[in-house]
């Protein structure tokens, strides 16, 4: 029997490695999902980068420069990984452009205080730790790798975020009420990181069934919210859900409904913040056409022996 075909080795819980043979909807939905995953991670720069400036000490500036250097690394492990499949950057990055591949909608609304920056820390990264964990177990061998050294450093970004926001909270009564006004704001959209909900999510079953996903969205969603209740309390601060409360039966907290309409909008291109997130991402691109042709140009001459 062959021991390396696709179907066994997903059987016997190995990896699949760029040279193994594979069905090419599972490279395509590899692909998919690893190339907006890193179009996240970089588009994710640019909410935060802007804050840089304005953070509110030397300490949380230099916080805030290493966590968003971090995202453009994370993106490039992930280039890399997508790479692997078959597509370059450079095609993923046009994809992105001309909207034909997503990013993650939390990076679509605006930042408006120091308190959204502690928060998309807290909650954001907290979310998209619980989301990538499982991942580190993804059946495609580079993406998972890639995801080991992510979640380290996504730790670290979460954990900056709650110290930010302990501090407001325990703050004057001015940055208490910036700090909960921000997690009115970020709750849902930190809720919807975790895709629709499982009735609505037409990739959820072949991912799992190919070991891509290892939870569905609502399982990831549920875990999240368990965590981050008792951090809000924690805190003092109040979760803007009404419906919020302890199910001991099922040993879990019920939770209200979210604006799935609002959700399907900003996938399908009519964030609050689309418009501007992709203008910027295109205007840096080509304001760095010089050093890509400049590097192009060096290779080339390196390959030709001109340079020694
Ligand atoms: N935003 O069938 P499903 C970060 C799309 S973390 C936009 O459920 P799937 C770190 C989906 O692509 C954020 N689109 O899809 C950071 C699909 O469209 P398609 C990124 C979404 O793949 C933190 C359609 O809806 N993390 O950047 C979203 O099984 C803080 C149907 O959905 C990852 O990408 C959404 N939220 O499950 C940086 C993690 N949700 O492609 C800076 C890896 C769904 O069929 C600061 N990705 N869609 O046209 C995943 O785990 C999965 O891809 C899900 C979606 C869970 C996102």
């Amino acid at each position: 029997m062959d021991t390396n075909t696709f179907e066994t080795l997903i059987a016997e819980g190995k990896t699949i490695e760029p040279h193994d043979p594979m069905p090419e909807d599972f490279r395509r939905s590899v692909l998919r999902q690893i190339a907006q995953h890193a179009h996240s991670e970089i588009i994710g720069m640019q909410p935060e980068g802007n804050w840089i400036s304005r953070a509110p000490s030397l300490y949380r500036k230099a916080i805030l420069i290493a966590k968003v250097q971090d995202e453009a690394g994370h993106g490039l492990y992930l280039y890399g990984a997508a790479e692997s499949l078959g597509m370059d950057q450079g095609e993923m990055l046009e994809r992105l452009h001309s909207g034909q591949q997503k990013y993650s909608t939390i990076f679509n609304y605006p930042m408006l205080t120091w308190a959204d920056v502690a928060v998309m820390g807290w909650m954001g990264d907290g979310a998209a730790i619980v989301n990538q964990v499982p991942l580190s177990r993804c059946s495609y061998g580079p993406y998972a790798r890639a995801m080991a050294r992510i979640c380290k450093e996504e730790s670290f970004h979460q954990r900056q975020g709650y110290d930010a926001m302990r501090v407001l909270a325990n703050g004057t009564e001015e940055q208490r009420n910036m700090a909960q006004d921000a997690v009115n704001r970020w709750w849902q959209p930190s809720l919807m990181l975790f895709g629709p909900p499982d009735t609505d999510s037409p990739n959820t079953a072949r991912s799992m069934a190919w070991g891509i996903k290892r939870h569905t969205n609502d399982e990831l969603r549920q875990r999240f919210i368990d965590l981050c209740v008792p951090q809000a309390e924690a805190l003092g601060l109040t979760i803007p859900d009404e419906e919020l409360i302890w199910d001991a039966e099922r040993g879990h907290y019920n939770s209200g409904p979210l604006d799935w309409d609002e959700f399907w909008a900003n996938v399908n291109g009519a964030g609050p913040c689309t418009r501007e997130r992709l203008a910027r991402r295109v205007a840096a691109h080509e304001d760095g056409r010089w050093v890509r042709e400049a590097a192009a140009a060096y290779e080339h001459q390196i390959e030709n022996g001109a340079l020694v």
